[in-house]
């Protein structure tokens, strides 16, 4: 399940769906925040954990303690995505989304666009641990990830810095 504080994140969080898509994995999304709503928020991963969710995503700004707060709540596994848009270019929110007191971890990705498409494969790393297609899957696409780079640098050859 992905779970964002505000609709203002979709912006950032429409990565993590893009990247789960491309994965077959299917998630629900969700906007529901931990200061604003906060009974409404627990009733979502109550009922997504009844239902089977297996991993949580969630992107937050600012004070961004809703990974936090959805962690407190379930035993299953939780990744915080901090988002930009408060001071320090998400500064805040990072070190409000990693630092988590010991016992309830939030396992916390990059600020931003590589965090959110990171979430993604971070929980699709957790999935393939008990199905082998989806491990399949996330091995060509790291394959892809090193081709992309081999054909990037030989269309530089002749060009690129050191020649
Ligand atoms: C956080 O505050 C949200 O996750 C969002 O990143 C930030 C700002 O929210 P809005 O004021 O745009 O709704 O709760």
């Amino acid at each position: 399940m992905i779970l964002m504080g505000s609709a203002s994140d979709w912006e950032l969080l429409r990565e993590t769906k893009a990247e789960l898509d491309r994965l077959e994995i299917p998630a629900e999304v969700h906007v529901s925040s931990a200061h604003r709503c906060l009974d409404r928020t627990i009733a979502l991963v109550d009922r997504a954990e009844r239902e089977g969710v297996q991993v949580f995503i969630c992107g937050a700004g600012m004070a961004a303690h809703l990974a936090g707060v959805v962690a407190a709540r379930t035993i299953r596994p939780v990744i915080g995505v901090p988002l930009p848009g408060g001071v320090g270019g998400g500064l805040d929110a990072l070190l409000s989304t990693a630092q988590m007191p010991g016992g309830v971890p939030v396992a916390t990705v990059a600020v931003g666009k590589a965090g959110a498409r990171n979430a993604a494969f971070l929980a699709a790393e957790i999935l393939a641990l008990g199905d082998q297609a989806l491990a399949a899957r996330l091995r060509q696409t790291r394959q892809a990830q090193a081709e992309a780079v081999a054909a990037a640098d030989a269309s530089l050859l002749g060009e690129g810095p050191g020649t």
